[in-house]
C-alpha cells in the first residue's frame, strides 16, 4: 500500500485544497493529511477561522482523505513520515524545495497550486463585501 502524507492549515476549505488533497491521494492508495494546531498556527503567523477540531472534522468528511494527524511543529515531518511508513510527501509548489531533507526518507512531490483561490483572498473579499 503506498502511503502519501500532506500538511498544512486548511482553513475555509475550497478548491485549491481540494485539487491538491486529490492529486495527492492519486499517486498512491492512502492519504495523510497532518493540519496544523491552533497553536502552530500562531507560530506561522496564521489565525485560522475554524479551530483544529472543526477543520479535522471537515478534512475527515473529504473522500480523498483517509487520516487526519496534528501538526505541531516543523520538526515533526521525519518523525510522521517514519511513524507512518509514508512513501510520498506532497506539498503545493509555494513550498518548493523547503522540504528536500525529506529525501533521504520517502519521495517529495510539490505540486502546482491552482490558481486564483486563497483562505487569504477569501478572508479579504467578505470583509470587502460585508463592509460595502
Ligand atoms: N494550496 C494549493 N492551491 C491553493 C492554495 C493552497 O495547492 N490555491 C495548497 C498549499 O500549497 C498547501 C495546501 O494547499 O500544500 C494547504 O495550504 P495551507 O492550508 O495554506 O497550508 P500552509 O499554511 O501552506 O501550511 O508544514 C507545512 C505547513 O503546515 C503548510
Amino acid at each position: 500500500m503506498k502511503k502519501i502524507i500532506t500538511y498544512g492549515t486548511f482553513d475555509l476549505i475550497h478548491n485549491g485544497h481540494i485539487n491538491i488533497l486529490r492529486r495527492a491521494k492519486e499517486l498512491g492508495d492512502h492519504l495523510t493529511v497532518a493540519i496544523s494546531s491552533d497553536e502552530f498556527n500562531a507560530i506561522k503567523n496564521k489565525k485560522a477561522f475554524h479551530s483544529y477540531e472543526n477543520r479535522k472534522i471537515i478534512l475527515e468528511a473529504i473522500r480523498y482523505v483517509d487520516a487526519v494527524i496534528p501538526e505541531h511543529e516543523w520538526e515533526q515531518k521525519i518523525d510522521d513520515v517514519k511513524k507512518h511508513e509514508i512513501d510520498i510527501f506532497v506539498m503545493g509548489d509555494d513550498w518548493e524545495g523547503k522540504f528536500d531533507f525529506l529525501e533521504d526518507y520517502c519521495e517529495v512531490i510539490y505540486l502546482p497550486r491552482t490558481v486564483g483561490i486563497s483562505t487569504t483572498q477569501i478572508k479579504t473579499e467578505l470583509g470587502k463585501a460585508n463592509n460595502g
